[in-house]
């Protein structure tokens, strides 16, 4: 190892040091730290493992804010055509409720994760429309006052931007398949009159920087906008990677967060996780560990310069459970703030230490509808 890279390991493994010294002595948790900065700091979660005392005191302890991972989609919520089975999003609204958490509701329309009798069911286009009407109703109105924002729409478009096919886009769709984003129009109106006050939200993947996506997300909102459909909010998911170069992507991302902001929507982070190369039994290399927390510094950075950014949400919190391991084939994971066994990773010392360092004032309620 020549003594350049012994230098920079000791200036990296120093200021590592420093920032869990820093936050260890301002005894802050990230929610105490959050509440400061007039941020939400969320985690998505599964309601089975509320009983694990670690997991449940953790997420109690360190976020003001969660969201269900998996149990308000269509697939747990609509098992069978008849009846709405909602005791899993209950679990998470009564944990939140004892913690004094907000919820955010995902996702009343996308393309994947519906269940078979959905699929499968050949519904002509009047009885598909009646049933996403009816399920966004059902649900919003049961997660009335409890869910705070909702993903009206998620992942409606391509790597390339362009609109995906899906039931309820075109196979055979809601019936307007003619008019590029009318059946987002439509269901955003819906979930508007099913709950007046939740904030609505588009969640995307992969439009976090500038890019093609990014740029189609954007001319979707604008349109949205321009035809007066109730939109608050464009959730960026944010699933990166640690190879990402944080130098060259975050000023594309704040710029991207910039250009939303000032069509009158707010944003929030809501998926982020930063996803680093494991070893068969899951291990990262530390090197990688110190790449993923300048990402997660850096992404609270590029959110906390915006009065727009509202709420920085991970997907999961501890590594013990993260859709990343099985999704890659076990070659990458580790992505979260928290490791396997429950302790605070060098990103959650980097993310407190941001968030400690405050923010602008905002200039409305994030919690509220703006009209
Ligand atoms: O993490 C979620 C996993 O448990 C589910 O099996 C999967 C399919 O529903 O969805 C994962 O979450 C996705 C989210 O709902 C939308 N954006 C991408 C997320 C990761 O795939």
């Amino acid at each position: 190892m020549g003594v350049n890279s012994t230098l920079v390991k000791f200036h990296n493994l120093s200021i590592f040091l420093f920032c869990a010294l820093a936050s260890l002595s301002s005894g802050q948790t990230l929610r105490e730290a959050a509440d400061g900065a007039g941020v939400l700091i969320g985690a998505a979660v599964r309601p089975s493992q509320f009983g694990e005392k670690q997991y449940a005191s953790i997420l109690a302890r360190e976020f003001n804010s969660v969201e269900p991972e998996d149990a308000m989609k269509w697939r747990v919520l609509r098992r069978n055509r008849r009846n709405y089975d909602f005791r899993a999003g209950d679990q998470v609204v009564r944990f939140a409720r004892a913690h004094r958490m907000k919820i955010r509701g995902h996702c009343l329309v996308w393309g994947r994760d519906n269940p078979d009798w959905l699929m499968e069911g050949h519904f002509t286009t009047p009885q598909l429309s009646r049933l996403l009407h009816d399920h966004i109703s059902r649900v919003m109105k049961h997660y009335a006052n409890q869910v705070f924002a909702w993903d009206v729409v998620n992942e409606a478009l391509d790597e390339n931007g362009n609109l995906r096919d899906s039931i309820w886009l075109n196979q055979p769709g809601i019936g307007f398949a003619a008019d590029a984003t009318a059946y987002i129009a439509q269901v955003f109106r819906w979930a508007h009159k099913a709950d007046p006050h939740a904030l609505l939200f588009y969640n995307e993947a992969e439009g976090e920087a500038l890019n093609r996506k990014s740029d189609a997300i954007y001319a979707v909102v604008k349109d949205l906008k321009k035809r007066g459909v109730p939109i608050d909010g464009v959730g960026l998911q944010m699933h990166i990677s640690s190879d990402i170069d944080v130098e060259s992507v975050m000023p594309a991302i704040a710029a991207n967060i910039a250009r939303l902001s000032a069509l009158g929507v707010q944003v929030h982070i809501t998926e982020l996780d930063v996803s680093v190369p494991v070893d068969s039994r899951g291990v990262a290399r530390p090197a990688d560990l110190e790449k993923q927390a300048d990402l997660y510094r850096a992404v609270v950075r590029a959110c906390l310069q915006n009065p727009a950014c509202t709420a920085i949400q991970t997907w999961g919190f501890t590594d013990k459970y993260s859709w990343i391991r099985s999704h890659s084939r076990g070659t990458r994971g580790a992505a979260l703030l928290f490791d396997r066994d429950f302790e605070p990773k060098r990103s959650y010392h980097a993310l407190l230490s941001e968030l400690l360092a405050g923010r602008v004032p905002k200039s409305f309620s994030p919690l509220q509808r703006s009209e």
